[in-house]
């Protein structure tokens, strides 16, 4: 019989679904029969890790009917599909996510429960899918999920790296990289399609056939396999797919060293065609402009166009018509969105299989092409906006390379028909720039599509204005924003279960599909049990992100404490020194007026730094050091803390999210494009220090400016300061407490064993601070956060802004997002119909 449920562990609150005692029956059934058949193991032998997977797949056996008819239903429909294109895609784990989705959570919970285990510690034996490296990777899984829950017929393209983003250990204040054997132990999720491998082909050349035709030959032949894991929507029964490639040798790869009995070489040079697929780049918002990283790219695109024309002559229509398939429809069948310019290759790779092998021609071809395909640009940072060498691509590429200058032809051809004395503008407008000698494929990317979007108002706005003017002012009708969001289920129903309860009984759960409803917890701002309430469940997450930090990384933090966040990858236009020099101040503060009362806080960072970009690497030291003079200065006490924690990512966002008192989103303004941890936060009842940068200006907006503490330079401020010229030392010399700060740095009192370790950092900040600007806002960073801690000393008042940032966050949901790409871009309709359940026949 039985054990009675855990009746204070849950509070039985329909959204995580009630465990009916047969689903649990069933659970222990299905989970005990996987343990045996799957796993070959009894309960005497079987690790922890073996019941993880039992437990995976039991729920994934919940995900296969629904997936399957997934399939068999966008097959009768013929809806128009969504094609979503990434080199990234950060997915963190599945098991929870899919447990909440189907709604089985709590049977689940249960069922383990009856058999002595525990839920909680098995989640946490799932490696994740890190295959990204921020908010690009990130915001890619989010949209998944919105389409999923959207009821889109949707496929996400991308990838499968055997490493996806390093390992981050801080090993005496350094950064060091370790690889992320993900696939260790076999992912319970993925299921490989071998009858839908695909060849991709590099190098060889371009001839003239007889009919005078161009022939790409000579070439060498990759193999593409598919994996296929499943992305559920939100209580509908949908089951999408993600499909990613990996990289197999084919077996004719190197035919004449077998020919020659070099046998063994041959071997090993098969392998090494299969490294294509072997890591994923570890740069966010930085192009390093690796041979490697283009066959990658092209090794997605190619795969994933080629399986999406496949998708559309196996289409119901196309089956039965005996003749020839018609692609005059394709644009009304398919939609591909690139994510960012690393699959822009599709634009080309669509040109050469409609003409070189599905015989049409060059007009119609193009105008097909930018019908299905459309644009997300995610930055306008110099450093990474992808050009190519013209030699390299050339020899990759060679049919490719003569479809853009096609492409290029044409373009130009129109530029000079609008603007035909205007030289300078050809030139600037080409997509291959003889003089670099580069192939550029933002511009590539935006001629080849109907629509193009930035990621934020803002960041669109500049777009325009700024790297894509002269594109703007050819085509206006193609530009657009689309502000990005994150999903509300993992950042919010799965991270902080707590919280979304709480607002469950004051609001009922429809928020969970319809986040806009949280404005109704307006009505709640003034009611005393509810921000008692608030005030708990971030307490006790407090506490439980400080029980797992003691737990794991033997990291001390004080829940009583402010926590202070800034969680996302290193970057000196996200500006951590500032927060640094911020730091440093708050701690000679207190050394100088010992007996003042200040707020406790805990500053905590997080967050990776590309491998090869040392100076974020430096800042990273530099952190840590700080932390380690303040911790072990006795006159400091517990008033302030400063924690550097290891290995940022999902899983650990997770946790930290949910537990932040104070988001810091301090980039300089113009250089974020939008951000999403800042969306996580306020979600989560965080409240933000921000500049007026990416989508901070819409939380700014949603929430009231009396709600958010901004500061700093606005957009136009910089441009005209940089105008005027910049010149740091003005802030220097006239800030004592920052020249103070600098000076500290510069004379090694945060490293006395090696006091010229920072010199590089006070050099970039004396010398080339107009980059970025830290000095000055300085000093309005330094009252913007005297703001705060004015205002965090009254609990109550901090907690009723902590609700209407909440309550204002529901714009920032990706359904939002993914409804205005459907409507605007897409032109495909969402719908909140369920699929019938599984056992209700065929769709
Ligand atoms: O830097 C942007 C970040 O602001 C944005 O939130 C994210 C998602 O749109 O994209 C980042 N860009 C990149 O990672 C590369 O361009």
């Amino acid at each position: 019989h039985a054990p009675a449920l855990k009746e204070n562990n849950y509070k039985q609150i329909s959204i995580r679904g009630i465990p009916l005692l047969e689903n649990v029956e069933e659970v222990k059934k299905v989970f005990n029969r996987h343990l045996h058949f799957t796993i070959v193991k009894d309960r005497d032998v079987a690790t922890d890790h073996d019941y993880y997977e039992s437990i995976a797949y039991t729920v994934r056996d919940h995900l296969v009917s629904r997936w399957i008819r997934t399939n068999q239903y966008h097959f009768e429909t013929d809806q128009k599909r969504v094609y979503y294109l990434s080199l990234e895609y950060h997915m963190g784990r599945a098991l929870s996510n899919c447990m909440i989705n189907l709604g089985i959570e709590n049977s689940v919970d249960e069922a383990l429960y009856e058999m002595g285990l525990n839920i909680e510690e098995l989640e946490e034996l799932e490696s994740e899918a890190a295959l990204g490296n921020g908010g690009l990777g990130r915001l890619a899984a989010c949209y998944l999920d919105s389409m999923a829950t959207l009821g889109l017929s949707a496929y996400g393209y991308g990838l499968r790296y055997d490493y996806g983003i390093f390992a981050q250990k801080i090993e005496d204040g350094y950064q060091k990289e370790y690889p992320e054997n993900w696939l260790r132990y076999a992912c319970p999720w993925e299921i490989s399609r071998p009858e839908f491998l695909v060849p991709v082909q590099y190098y060889g050349k371009v001839i003239d056939d007889k009919d005078g035709k161009k022939k790409w030959v000579e070439y060498i032949t990759v193999h593409a396999m598919p994996y296929d894991s499943p992305i559920p929507g939100y209580n509908n029964n949908v089951v999408n797919t993600l499909r990613l490639w990996s990289a197999k040798a084919s077996e004719k790869f190197n035919f004449a060293l077998f020919n020659s009995g070099d046998y063994i070489r041959a071997v090993a040079e098969q392998s090494s065609s299969e490294d294509i697929t072997r890591v994923l780049y570890p740069n966010d918002d930085f192009d390093e402009g690796k041979i490697l990283r283009l066959k990658q790219e092209y090794f997605l695109v190619s795969a994933s166009v080629q399986d999406i024309i496949a998708r559309y002559k196996r289409s119901k229509i196309n089956l039965k018509a005996d003749q020839q398939v018609d692609f005059t429809n394709f644009p009304d069948k398919a939609a591909i969105q690139l994510n960012d310019t690393h699959p822009a290759l599709s634009v080309v790779e669509l040109m050469r299989l409609l003409i070189d092998v599905e015989n049409l021609g060059w007009d119609q071809a193009f105008d097909i092409t930018k019908r299905t395909i459309a644009f997300t640009n995610h930055t306008l940072l110099p450093e990474a906006l992808e050009k190519w060498p013209i030699d390299m691509f050339q020899k990759l590429l060679p049919r490719h390379f003569q479809l853009i200058t096609d492409i290029n032809a044409h373009h130009l051809d129109i530029v000079q028909k609008k603007w035909p004395e205007d030289k300078e503008r050809m030139k600037r407008m080409t997509i291959i720039d003889d003089e670099a000698k580069k192939v550029n494929m933002g511009y590539l990317s935006v001629v080849g599509s109907h629509a193009v979007n930035g990621v934020a108002q803002m960041h669109s706005d500049l777009l325009k204005s700024t790297i894509m003017k002269d594109f703007y002012e050819l085509n206006p009708e193609k530009f657009q924003n689309k502000t990005n969001g994150i999903t509300p289920r993992r950042w919010l129903l799965i991270c902080n279960p707590d919280l979304a309860d709480l607002i469950t009984t004051k609001i009922g759960e429809g928020w969970i599909t319809d986040l806009a409803q949280l404005k109704q917890l307006r009505d709640y701002v003034d009611d005393e049990q509810f921000i008692r309430d608030i005030q708990r469940v971030k307490f006790e997450n407090k506490e439980r992100l400080s029980k797992f930090l003691k737990k794991n990384f033997n990291v001390n933090i004080n829940p009583n404490s402010m926590f202070d966040v800034q969680v996302k990858r290193l970057h000196e236009y996200k500006r951590q020194l500032l927060n640094c020099l911020r730091v440093i101040t708050v701690y000679n503060r207190i050394k100088a007026n010992p007996d003042k009362d200040v707020i406790q806080r805990t500053i905590i960072f997080g967050g990776k730094a590309a491998p090869g970009y040392k100076t974020a690497k430096l800042i990273i030291k530099l952190i840590c050091n700080v932390a380690r003079t303040v911790s072990e200065d006795p006159v400091i006490g517990d008033r302030l803390r400063v924690v550097f924690l290891e290995n940022y990512g999902v899983s650990l966002a997770e946790k930290i999210i949910p537990a932040v008192d104070l988001s810091e989103q301090i980039s300089l303004a113009g250089l974020e494009a939008s951000g999403t941890s800042n969306m996580k936060m306020m979600l989560n009842g965080g409240l933000t220090i921000g500049t007026m940068d990416g989508a901070n200006v819409e939380i700014c907006e949603e929430v009231g400016k009396d709600n958010i503490f901004t500061f700093g330079l606005t957009y136009k401020e910089v441009d005209e300061l940089r105008e005027k010229g910049y010149n740091a030392k003005d802030y220097y010399e006239h800030n004592a407490e920052l020249k103070q700060a600098i000076e500290q740095i510069r004379d090694g009192v945060f490293s006395p064993e090696d006091p010229n370790l920072f010199s590089d950092i006070v050099k970039s900040l004396l010398e080339s601070d107009e980059k970025f600007m830290l000095l000055a806002d300085y000093e309005e960073y330094m009252k913007a956060h005297e703001r705060v801690e004015q205002l965090y000393k009254d609990g109550t008042e901090w907690t009723k802004k902590c609700i209407l940032n909440i309550a204002a966050a529901g714009k920032f949901s990706s359904d939002r997002a993914i409804r205005e790409y459907a409507k605007d871009i897409w032109n495909v309709t969402p719908t909140d119909k369920k699929l019938p359940s599984p056992d209700a026949g065929r769709p």
